[in-house]
């Protein structure tokens, strides 16, 4: 191990702290009447997306200090080395290439030597012909039906981008095609995606890159026993499972045919991975077409990552601006709030992308960092959240940035629905910046005992991000813009951001509990008092198992 200068100890990063204690008496009022230009100069575009972030406690001077900080923290170089296919996952012996599964301008991406492009092309052909044939009813069930419902099991990163791109880009949706998706364990799950649904009728896909977690595995089985249940032939496992997986061996022992298998890579994260072929449900779905403009828009924004200049670099400049808010003005969470439906699950689809990601103590050099890493990911999507949560963001105590993302136009456009929707969009990130004075207060007439609780300090920041619509590319641009906006503060904080052991712990933590809790006679158990003694209620309270 090397030993870098600790982030802390950086030049760059006291000049920040400095700055940062100077503009504490500066208002966002005062920044936007020193520089009536700000909210044009404060932008950045691309990959269809437009960045307004005028609205930041920040100026020049901070912004120069940020981007130089990336500079010393060697963000460009980290940048090259992804893109490369360096093994820069050192903790797992691996390269981080998501951005080879949509590289649409085809040029080499070599790991140990050889080109993974024509995989990566491959498996995408053969999606495509699958896809295809459920969506034309060429693809028919044991029975001779034609598919009509598909469901994916698979959970974490086998789960989230699908279950989210599936719903954001539902107006693309063939809509005789059901989509469900089953994660959690608990059986109520799958019986309440299953309920409706005829197994005649029923695409399963097991997407699991290991083939080995507990959740999936567990649902695997029982969506096996519910189909055999009903068209009682093994062999009708090959007509209704298709498996997502980097793990051929465990696929073929499931039962699943070599020829319904999808493969995917170990240098694919599972929380980077919607453009592999755990992307088939959305594939299915939405159509191959649909699905590479997705690819195509995932590609422009990494290709504006990798080749502007960071002044000008949308995922560089939201990175930086969340290192600002989290190191220097102690903000230990970041909101998300798409005004937009379609996007509901998109802050849940980002905080696992994030904190999974970024939710590190260890820097690259194996110490234990002191300063802080990854925020709390959160939100909703606008307006539900402002007759919720946004009174503690507008009259809190504590700094929450966040980004408001929007867009022109609607799929849906319905009456004045739509500009109703921006309008709240728009006027809450104003408040939020330029909050109401006591003076604007008593002006309205608001006696003078109730001026103190109808004051808006106001100086809270936030990002618009606003595209013309929601397409299969801007979302594309939109999940590239932040999978490297957690790059870039992964280079920055010194972690390493494609591991996560966290998760692996879990794997298996549960494993001792549960041959515990099944055990016919009494077990020793040898946990503390407290796991102990649930245990033994649960024992004593539980069900057979059927
Ligand atoms: C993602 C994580 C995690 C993973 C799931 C499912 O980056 O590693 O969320 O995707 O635990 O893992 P499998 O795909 O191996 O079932």
């Amino acid at each position: 191990m090397t030993t870098a200068p600790k982030r802390t100890d950086l030049p760059e990063w006291q000049a920040l702290a400095a700055q940062a204690r100077a503009l504490r008496r500066v208002h966002l009022r005062e920044l936007f009447r020193r520089d009536p230009a700000r909210g044009e100069r404060y932008t950045a575009e691309a990959a269809g997306l437009f960045l307004d972030y005028s609205k930041n406690l920040v100026t020049d001077e901070i912004l120069t200090g940020l981007f130089a900080l990336a500079r010393a923290c060697g963000l460009a170089g980290a940048r090259a080395a992804m893109f490369r296919g360096d093994r820069i996952n050192v903790t797992e012996n691996r390269p981080v290439l998501h951005v080879a599964l949509r590289n649409r301008a085809q040029t080499p991406i070599r790991v140990d030597g050889k080109d993974v492009m024509p995989e990566v092309n491959a498996v995408l052909g053969r999606m495509s012909a699958f896809a295809q044939r459920i969506r034309s009813g060429t693809w028919r069930g044991h029975t001779g039906k034609p598919i009509r419902a598909v469901v994916n099991l698979g959970i974490g990163g086998s789960d989230l981008g699908p279950a989210m791109a599936c719903e954001a880009l539902n107006p693309y949706a063939q809509r005789d095609l059901a989509v469900r998706f089953v994660s959690n364990v608990d059986a109520a799950h799958f019986v309440e995606q299953t309920r409706d649904l005829d197994p005649a009728e029923t695409l399963f896909i097991v997407a699991s890159k290991t083939f080995a977690t507990q959740e999936t595995m567990t649902n695997a089985a029982t969506a096996r026993a519910w189909c055999l249940r009903a068209l009682r032939a093994e062999a009708a496992v090959a007509r209704h499972f298709a498996a997502v997986s980097a793990n051929a061996p465990a696929v073929a022992q499931f039962g699943i045919d070599p020829a319904n298998m999808f493969e995917f890579w170990d240098w694919v994260g599972g929380r980077y991975s919607l453009c592999s072929a755990v992307g088939l449900p959305l594939m299915i779905v939405i159509g191959p077409e649909n699905f590479t403009a997705l690819l195509d828009g995932f590609h422009l924004m990494d290709r504006h990552f990798a080749e502007a200049p960071l002044e000008r670099n949308l995922p560089a400049i939201l990175g930086l601006l969340g290192i600002w808010y989290n190191n220097f003005w102690g903000a230990e969470t970041y909101a998300i709030l798409p005004y937009d439906q379609a996007l509901r699950r998109f802050p849940a689809y980002l905080q696992q992308a994030d904190m999974e990601s970024n939710g590190k103590q260890t820097d690259k050099e194996g110490r234990r960092v002191t300063w802080q890493t990854g925020p709390v990911i959160w939100g909703a999507p606008g307006t539900n959240g402002q007759h919720a949560f946004y009174q503690l963001m507008h009259q809190g105590t504590k700094l929450i940035p966040a980004d408001f993302i929007g867009f022109c136009r609607t799929h849906q456009a319905l009456g004045d629905h739509h500009v109703k929707l921006m309008a709240n969009c728009f006027a809450q990130t104003e408040a939020l910046a330029f909050g109401k004075t006591a003076a604007e207060v008593a002006a309205e007439g608001v006696p003078a005992a109730l001026i103190p609780f109808r004051v808006f300090e106001g100086n809270r920041p936030t990002n618009t991000i606003l595209a013309e619509q929601l397409t299969p590319a801007t979302l594309g641009a939109l999940i590239a813009l932040y999978e490297h906006k957690i790059f870039t503060q992964g280079a920055i904080w010194n972690v390493f951001s494609f591991d996560q052991w966290g998760v692996q712990l879990g794997k298996v933590l549960a494993d001792k509990v549960l041959t515990e809790l099944q055990s016919l006679a009494e077990p020793a158990l040898a946990h503390d008092s407290s796991t102990n003694a649930l245990i033994r209620r649960f024992r004593q309270a539980r069900q057979p198992i059927l």
